[in-house]
């Protein structure tokens, strides 16, 4: 499929899993897939990607209608470019370095290579004129990279996390080449504007770039930031609650965790989605004696997640020893009052635990948008439950009305937070969860793609 696609989607993964049983293909779930997924069938797209697998060399193939087309990586790229550079060093970074970022040469000889291997992949699959989305911060370097192999092209780059201020940034030993690297695209785009602003302060103070309210001028170019909030698939999700089964397990659940209000978190294992902050609170509540053991459970699934990289461990380590500590105190025979699951579950569960949750608990340090806080309102048709919300989660502003917006470095108001969601009477839930989700069910996140790809291409965003 050499320079056939009109449309080509670049991210470190491809959109397919390994059946675990044999050598087939499944679609990943999350939303990201199934939104780009009509537009890829429609306009001949492909999508190059890594298959999950170190050392795999593979034959571009068709799975679902997408065109595939593998770049491989060996095991030394794994450690280096994804565990290192992107995940020991952009992520803390750009995540207000709530864990130190790792800074290290190697690390970054790899992202570089690797971001070259993509870049050429693109540019061989792409046709003349075609339009080409780059995903997330495994690939900052491509757009330029593709632009300098391909300049016909229209480049469209979209970050999934928080774009740090220039006093984090300046750290990176490497922050002109991630802004040049960025600057390859026509369009830039980001989950919040205050992340757009980012970028063209640090253009304008770094690279001594023209610049425009939102528009940078680049080697003869414009390059626009934008701000395109991602979003949840809702029909997906409207499909899941409506099932039976989904529903009795749901009931299943709240009968299993004793009949006391639920609380739930959901998380990838993940230092920044402020987890041991939210059981510290809840712990709390218990030697303040504002709850009684029985009259609330916390629910805790801690998805595996980069377990190879040394700050997931210790997180692991932390957070195991924080629910013994607090089921060692305050939970009774046979009925803990923490559940910590660590374990990845069927899209049917996690929507069965959303309907079960009286109160879904999101308290990162900081988040670029957070998924799971709009995928429990856009579960909850019956109008209950209450969302805590930390204000870094990029969802807040969306949320902000029906939300208990919450700062999770304080763990008192945290507390607060928490008693005034898990007494809030129905009336008030309801009209807390109308708002929510008149936001959520109209800016799903089909509306989100064509938002960034009528931008792109030219036409008026709607987003
Ligand atoms: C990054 C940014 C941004 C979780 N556990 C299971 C499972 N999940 C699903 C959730 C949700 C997704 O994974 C997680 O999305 P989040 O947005 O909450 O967080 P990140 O993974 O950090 O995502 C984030 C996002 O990109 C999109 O731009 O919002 O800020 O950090 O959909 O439901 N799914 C299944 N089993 C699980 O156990 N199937």
């Amino acid at each position: 499929m050499s320079r056939e696609s009109e449309f080509v989607v670049v991210a470190n993964r491809l959109p397919v899993d390994r059946v675990a049983d044999g050598n087939g293909w499944r679609r990943s779930p999350g939303g990201l897939v199934s939104a780009i997924a009509p537009v890829m069938r429609s306009r001949q797209g492909t999508w190059v990607g890594w298959s999950g697998a170190a050392g795999e060399r593979l034959a571009p193939f068709t799975e679902d209608g997408m065109h595939l087309v593998p770049v491989e990586q060996t095991a030394e790229d794994v450690e280096l470019y994804y565990e290192g550079f992107s995940n020991a060093t952009l992520w803390p970074l750009y995540h207000d370095v709530v864990a130190p970022p790792v800074y290290d040469r190697a690390m970054w000889d790899a992202y570089v290579r690797v971001n070259e291997r993509f870049a050429a992949a693109a540019a061989e699959t792409a046709a003349e004129g075609a339009v080409v989305w780059v995903q997330d911060y495994q690939l900052q370097l491509v757009p330029a990279m593709l632009r300098e192999l391909r300049p016909d092209l229209r480049i469209g780059f979209f970050l999934h996390i928080p774009f740090p201020p220039l006093e984090l940034f300046y750290q990176l030993p490497w922050r002109r080449q991630i802004l040049e690297g960025l600057l390859g695209a026509d369009l830039v785009g980001f989950q919040l504007p205050g992340a757009a602003a980012n970028f063209v302060r640090l253009c304008r103070r770094l690279l001594d770039a023209r610049t425009a309210k939102q528009d940078i001028e680049w080697e003869g170019r414009s390059v626009r930031a934008r701000a395109f909030p991602i979003s949840v698939d809702v029909e997906e999700l409207r499909d899941l609650i409506a099932r039976p089964e989904v529903r009795w397990r749901a009931d299943e659940i709240r009968a299993d965790l004793g009949g006391g209000t639920v609380l739930l978190g959901v998380d990838r294992l993940d230092y920044t989605k402020g987890i041991t902050q939210r059981l510290q609170a809840f712990g709390e509540l218990f030697a303040d004696r504002e709850l009684k053991p029985g009259e609330a459970v916390f629910a805790q699934i801690a998805t595996p997640s980069r377990e190879r990289v040394e700050q997931y461990q210790l997180l692991r380590d932390q957070i195991e020893q924080q629910v013994g500590r607090i089921n060692g105190q305050y939970a009774e025979l046979g009925s803990p009052v923490v559940h910590y699951l660590h374990t990845s579950y069927d899209r049917e569960e996690l929507a069965a635990l959303f309907l079960a949750a009286d109160v879904m608990v999101v308290t990162p340090l900081r988040d670029g948008m957070n998924l799971v806080a709009k995928e429990y309102v856009a579960c909850r048709e019956d109008l209950r439950g209450t969302l805590v919300l930390s204000e870094f989660a990029g969802a807040a502003p969306e949320l902000r009305r029906g939300a208990f917006l919450v700062n999770p470095y304080d763990i008192d108001g945290l507390k607060d937070t928490m008693l005034a969601a898990i007494r809030c009477e129905p009336a008030e839930q309801g009209r807390r969860m109308r708002t929510m989700r008149k936001r959520v069910l109209e800016h799903d996140v089909d509306r989100w793609a064509a938002a960034f790809l009528d931008s792109l291409e030219g036409e008026p965003a709607a987003a």
